[in-house]
């Protein structure tokens, strides 16, 4: 059926987060992360509206976050919303704990819940989170209404690096695994993660799961964050063995390689395991030009990689993931959208 437009979510309120800095190796660095790369995709849609239809989101109900995150995680989320303006909060102690001595209402206690120190903690984390999460939920509700439109939701902070009950990799609340969440009581579903960095709280998530199967290509995480998961050999575990994937790319990759591995072997995966959706956690880090990724993709490989997801036939919604080069990434985002018109 010719597809007439694509629905997308975005909240205004995603953007009350403003991360200054990051360090890497004794620098102190812009954070990649700005309210700018949400600004500049939302410009680059409403330019053609006859293909993109721009929406608000509804409030996301606590019950669906609760689905995929422990309490003691938005417990500390809350604790961050009673910081003052002026404070921002870099975790630098990472003890491995989980005893009753943390306390998830003592902000000095946020390395427990966090993986990596370039991911701050201010009093406009958990607003700007929640929306982004609204976005991926309200898409996965519409879609289970609609399967044969395409929605896709301008999540950002991005989510796929957050677990259960951590957060880091500029992620914390997981859009992608919320939405799926919800699309699981109405059938099977797989996650496709095409960022450049893998997807190791996506992976987490649904581990265990044989109704959810997790496919993630990435940069090698030997040499890319977030360094120790993305491995060919985590396979998924108990019921989920066999439902969790990962390929991996070395530095410089151009389209034509990730293009084989995604038609020959990622996609066969797919049609096999018969998904009544397909949610993308999509990122354009992989773009030549991205200050953060290490691919070469050029903005005309997103339409080429859409086209083949349409190929499969399977109801589809896709969520805003990475992708650092402000000045391309609505181009970049456009191409993306354009290749599920149409098909
Ligand atoms: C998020 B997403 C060290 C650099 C850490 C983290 C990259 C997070 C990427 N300070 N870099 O997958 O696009
Ligand atoms: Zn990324």
């Amino acid at each position: 059926m010719a597809q007439k437009r694509i629905t997308c979510y975005f909240h205004p309120d995603q953007l009350l987060f403003k991360p200054k800095y990051e360090w890497a190796f004794g620098l102190r660095l812009k954070h990649p992360e700005s309210t700018k790369r949400a600004e500049t995709i939302y410009k680059a849609l409403k330019k053609h509206p006859q293909l993109f239809e721009l929406k608000q989101p509804n409030k996301i109900p606590m019950k669906y976050i609760r689905e995929t995150h422990r309490a003691r995680l938005i417990t500390l989320y809350n604790t961050a919303s009673e910081l003052t303006d002026l404070e921002t909060f870099y975790t630098s102690v990472f003890p491995k704990l989980n005893s009753t001595k943390v306390d998830p209402i003592n902000i000095r206690h946020a390395g427990c819940f966090c993986f990596d120190s370039g991911t701050p903690l201010d009093n406009t984390v958990w607003k700007a989170s929640s929306w982004s999460a609204a976005c991926s939920v309200e898409a996965a509700n519409q879609l289970i209404q609609h399967p044969d439109k395409i929605y896709y939701a301008l999540s950002r902070p991005p989510g796929h690096h957050a677990t259960q009950s951590q957060y880091g990799g500029y992620c914390y609340l997981n859009n992608t695994a919320i939405a799926a969440k919800k699309l699981r009581k109405k059938g099977r579903v797989v996650i496709l993660d095409l960022d450049f960095h893998h997807g190791n709280g996506t992976q987490d998530i649904f581990y265990h799961d044989d109704q959810v199967m997790t496919i993630s290509l990435h940069g090698d995480p030997r040499f890319f964050f977030p360094f120790f998961w993305g491995y060919p050999d985590e396979a998924g575990q108990g019921k989920g063995l066999g439902y969790n994937l990962n390929f991996i790319f070395q530095k410089n990759t151009q389209i034509e390689e990730f293009h084989r591995i995604l038609v020959h072997h990622a996609l066969p995966r797919i049609e096999q395991f018969q998904p009544d959706y397909l949610v993308v956690a999509m990122g354009f880090d992989s773009f030549k030009e991205d200050p953060v990724g290490d691919f070469l993709f050029e903005t005309q490989d997103y339409f080429t990689i859409a086209q083949e997801l349409t190929k499969i036939k399977v109801p589809t919604m896709i969520v805003q993931e990475g992708g650092y080069s402000s000045k391309s990434l609505g181009l970049n985002a456009v191409s993306f959208l354009k290749g599920f018109l149409n098909s």
